[in-house]
């Protein structure tokens, strides 16, 4: 009998970054042998396809102020679409990136099924990165490093809305995984946020077990279920190079597993996204194949 069934949607955006090449993302993470495996491992598998994005010379001159803004809004929010109604029929969206931009969509989608019901969504960020800038912090204005605080109610109003005039995690639900860059004006973003931040600093004193016994109880306190949203760029890069964004000092291959390998243990898992893989800085399609190798020990593969 089929465990479940999981729905693939694939966003090639890198609309959200300055460095290109994650729109390929989506591509080489299905030429992994993705649905194969997660067939194996019991589940159906759906692939919507992929959602249209131009590529940036398509895209009109009025159409890149504000970091392609409007373009991505449109994007986006075409994705809460597709992930509110794959929660609705009970299956398991998976999000394929693409840049982290992606998860406003997919969080917003799932965070609204919910809402209609009266509930409420957890959240696991896993990051090297807080994402939690907002126009007014970005160095850069990338959408890539806003998500964290568009999904909280923070930032561009035309994505926060998205699904809802709502903030959709509550940021005492919120646990951020991993982080090691912090932009200036993020820092103190960070800390009066009210999420759970765990620092690399923290991951390695306590080590990643307790840190995610921890962050599963922040998610999961008075929620209906959690969303998890992988940025690549949290693993130490030399098990996972190709990403836009690579930060030294990050979860090795194993803590990464144990991350995920105990958020499936939770029984919590609604939707998840794994983002920000980047074949032109890969190696020999290597983090490509990690990527698929997590998204199977979060759907429960284990080792016995
Ligand atoms: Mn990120």
């Amino acid at each position: 009998m089929s465990k479940g069934t999981v729905d693939i949607v694939g966003v090639p955006l890198d609309l959200g970054a300055n460095i290109r090449g994650s729109n390929m993302g989506p591509a080489t993470i299905r030429v992994a042998d993705l649905h194969r495996q997660i067939e194996v491992l019991g589940f159906a598998t759906e692939d919507l396809g992929d959602i249209s994005v131009p590529y940036r010379e398509q895209i009109a001159k009025a159409d890149r102020s504000q970091n392609y803004l409007s373009v991505i809004e449109k994007i986006v929010a075409q994705l809460a679409e597709i992930t509110k109604r794959s929660i609705e029929a009970g299956h398991i969206p998976l999000t394929i990136g693409g840049d982290h931009t992606v998860a406003i969509g997919s969080i917003s989608g799932v965070s609204s099924a919910l809402h209609a019901k009266g509930k409420n969504l957890g959240l696991i960020w896993v990051d090297a990165h807080a994402d939690l800038n907002t126009p007014e912090t970005s160095p850069t204005g990338n959408i890539h490093g806003m998500p964290l605080a568009v999904v909280i109610g923070q930032g561009h109003k035309s994505l926060t809305s998205i699904g809802g005039t709502f903030a959709k995690v509550k940021p005492q639900n919120v646990a951020l995984i991993g982080i090691r860059s912090i932009d200036n004006d993020e820092r103190e973003l960070c800390k009066s946020s009210g999420i759970r931040y765990f620092t690399m600093r923290e991951i390695d004193e306590k080590g990643l077990s307790k840190v995610m016994e921890e962050a599963i109880q922040v998610a999961s306190k008075d929620t209906d279920g959690i969303h998890l949203s992988f940025d690549l760029d949290a693993i130490e890069p030399l098990y996972a190079p190709g990403v836009s964004t690579p930060v030294t000092g990050g979860l090795s291959h194993r803590e990464a597993h144990l991350c995920l390998e105990m958020i499936a243990d939770s029984k919590k898992l609604l939707s998840m996204d794994f983002v920000e893989v980047n074949p032109m800085t890969d190696i020999d399609h290597k983090t490509a194949k990690l990527t698929v190798d997590f998204i199977l020990s979060a759907l429960g593969k284990s080792i016995i």
